[in-house]
């Protein structure tokens, strides 16, 4: 309760609230292309609170849905700035969505109404929705706000993607653009000589299904250069880069790349 109050003061008050995101990289030759925006709060009582705490706190107030409009308002706004001073052709910012953001039917026109708004791409914004929320009750109208993001070529990534109880049948029929591999399948690499690692036969799977791929959590060099070879597209991780601030990571990528 003491969580949600704080957290219905920051949003009225716009304080406390802070977007950060943390690099990708396409594996094969480390280059900066984008990044997923994570939300940061803290609080004048209980100090900084991990996304752990307070999204799922969120998500049962029913906060979580201006909670989202406050980060999607700034990462448009913040892809708009990136854009306009051309830091590498064809950023794009990946922002982590909620069940009860997508169950409202008027959400990708919200979304897309901010694109337009700040005269952003649709292609510069991937949204990422969990495994678990896309085979949730009220798939129906998750599904139809998806679709209605990508014909405005907003790509749609399932985070999370091995960790749920999909079947493949169900997510071969989703409106989806790429699968993020979880962290739980990065750690055990490299894998020993002889042995088939979890990771390459969701690799497989996901390049038969014609879907993008990025590997997160990567903390290891061995761990990129196997993602790699399996052909995996992009990587994320502390290896490269924690989280930054959203106001540094111009400077974050110019310095890198
Ligand atoms: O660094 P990390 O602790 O930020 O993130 C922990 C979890 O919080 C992740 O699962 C991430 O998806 C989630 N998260 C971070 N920022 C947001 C956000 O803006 N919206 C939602 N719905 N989840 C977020
Ligand atoms: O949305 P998602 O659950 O994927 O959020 C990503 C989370 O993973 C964030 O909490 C982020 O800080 C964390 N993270 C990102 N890279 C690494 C990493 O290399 N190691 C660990 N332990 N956590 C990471
Ligand atoms: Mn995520
Ligand atoms: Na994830």
């Amino acid at each position: 309760a003491r969580m949600e109050a704080g957290l219905r003061e920051a949003l009225q008050r716009n304080r406390g609230l802070r977007l950060f995101i943390q690099p990708q990289v396409r594996l094969s030759d480390w280059t900066m292309t984008g990044g997923e925006f994570l939300l940061r709060w803290e609080d004048p009582e209980l100090g900084s609170v991990p996304p752990s705490q307070f999204i799922p706190a969120a998500e049962q107030s029913g906060l979580i849905v201006d909670l989202g409009k406050w980060v999607l308002d700034q990462a448009v706004a913040w892809l708009a700035e990136w854009n306009q001073g051309a830091v590498v052709p064809g950023l794009y910012g990946a922002v982590n969505v909620a069940a009860p953001e997508l169950h409202d039917p008027a959400w990708a026109e919200g979304v897309l109404e901010r694109l337009r708004r700040h005269g952003v791409a649709g292609s510069a914004l991937e949204v990422e929705v969990t495994e678990r929320v896309l085979a949730g009750p009220e798939g129906g109208a998750t599904v139809a706000n998806l679709q209605h993001l990508r014909q405005a070529g907003v790509r749609v990534a399932v985070d999370d993607f091995g960790t749920g109880y999909s079947s493949l049948a169900y997510i071969h029929r989703l409106p989806i653009d790429s699968v993020k591999i979880d962290k739980q399948f990065v750690d055990p690499l490299p894998a020993p000589e002889g042995t088939t690692p979890l990771a390459s036969v969701i690799l497989e799977m996901a390049a038969g299904m014609g879907l993008e791929t990025v590997a997160e959590g990567i903390e290891t060099a061995e761990q990129g250069e196997a993602l790699d070879a399996m052909g995996c597209t992009y990587g994320q991780g502390f290896l490269y880069a924690r989280p930054v601030p959203a106001e540094t990571f111009p400077d974050c990528i110019r310095k890198w790349n």
